[in-house]
């Protein structure tokens, strides 16, 4: 019988991928997508997989849907992917955030251990929950202190402690993916990679002419999303429950990453960026670095892409997006 997995956040970029490699895989897809006033959008990461996976209204917050759901599909795996996932609105909406990334991981695990307690249940942890605690050597790993500096990464620490909590006392096979930044032609142009490919391609054309950004300085270690759903997927499926960080162990900051994408298309970041409170942060994480040691040595699991063949992948999207249509989405400002 084929395998069945369930997934929140199935429309985004990581359901996205994911979904892919669980039917090359083999398995039977379900997930849920909240409902949203312009629908056309919801769906355009997935709009391809039409017909091969199974999609229903659900949300985290609802719990009947969850029960309804978890309760008919009896999947062998659940992926709670779905979240408030951007850092800085987290500030702006910070009780929405803490109910969808705490309050929703507890209302599924409810439902699971209900409904299908055989069942392997990852949940997407983050490195924002090390927040500004970073080991001697400049890394964060499975062991770091967890000193979150945002409602999101509060709300992460919450869902990360309370699947180990049902593991232990409830015997349940729940994990925690503990990610850092994975990016991709699919992710949001609200986070900064994309918004910076977006923006830098927009102003080759002739399109804009300025970039509005918040912190250069900080540093991030951005992987691809490809290579982190394949990370998922061997996580759930590890011989005992365990917890695992996720990353490349190589950082550099949001200066380094605009002068990469400007110079690929033949431009000086320095001409075009500016600095725009709007899109500081409250407090700032200024150093992210993951020691995925753990992950390799386990599974030996290598990403795929570097950084540059990543961010290569996402300035080809964007200027086959306005080779299409030249006019495309210019000059929406994002966060
Ligand atoms: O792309 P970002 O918004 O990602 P952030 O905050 O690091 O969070 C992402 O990665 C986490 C894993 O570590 C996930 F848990 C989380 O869900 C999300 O996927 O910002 C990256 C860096 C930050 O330091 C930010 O301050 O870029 C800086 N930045 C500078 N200007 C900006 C901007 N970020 C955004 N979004 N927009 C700017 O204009």
């Amino acid at each position: 019988m084929k395998k069945r997995a369930f997934i929140t956040g199935i429309a985004g970029q990581d359901g996205s991928y994911l979904s892919e490699l669980l039917l090359e895989k083999d398995y039977e897809v379900y997930g849920i997508i909240r409902r949203n006033s312009t629908p056309e959008h919801q769906h355009s990461r997935i709009d391809h997989l039409n017909g091969k996976i199974e999609l229903e209204y659900g949300d985290l917050l609802d719990v009947s849907s969850l029960e309804r759901m978890l309760g008919t599909i009896k999947p062998d795996e659940i992926y709670n992917i779905g979240a408030q996932s951007h850092v800085r609105i987290s500030f702006d909406i910070p009780q929405f955030t803490v109910q969808t990334n705490a309050l929703g991981v507890l209302n599924i695990l409810e439902a699971y251990k209900y409904h299908c307690p055989t069942a392997r249940f990852y949940q997407a942890s983050s490195s924002e929950m090390f927040g500004r605690s970073v080991d001697e050597d400049g890394y964060q790993r499975e062991t770091t202190k967890m000193e979150p500096s945002s409602p999101y990464g509060c709300a992460k620490v919450f869902g990360y402690n309370i699947v180990r909590h049902y593991r232990f006392a409830h015997k349940l096979f729940a994990v925690n993916g503990i990610l850092f930044n994975h990016e991709s032609p699919r992710r949001g142009s609200n986070f900064v990679t994309n918004k910076v490919v977006k923006a830098a391609v927009e102003i080759s054309k002739g399109l804009r002419d300025k970039l509005p950004l918040g912190n250069i300085d900080s540093y991030r270690d951005w992987g691809h999303s490809k290579d982190y759903v394949r990370a998922m997927h061997m996580i759930i499926n590890h011989t005992e429950p365990d917890d695992f960080v996720c990353a490349t162990g190589i950082s550099r900051s949001v200066g380094d990453m605009c002068k990469y994408v400007f110079n690929k298309l033949d431009l000086d970041y320095k001409d075009y960026v500016t600095q725009d409170e709007r899109f500081m942060r409250a407090e700032e994480l200024k150093y992210l670095k993951g020691d995925a040691t753990k992950l390799r040595m386990t599974f030996d699991w290598e990403p795929e892409y570097t950084f540059e063949t990543m961010m290569d992948e996402m300035i080809e999207h964007w200027l086959g997006i306005y080779k299409e249509n030249s006019n495309a989405m210019v000059n929406r400002i994002s966060s």
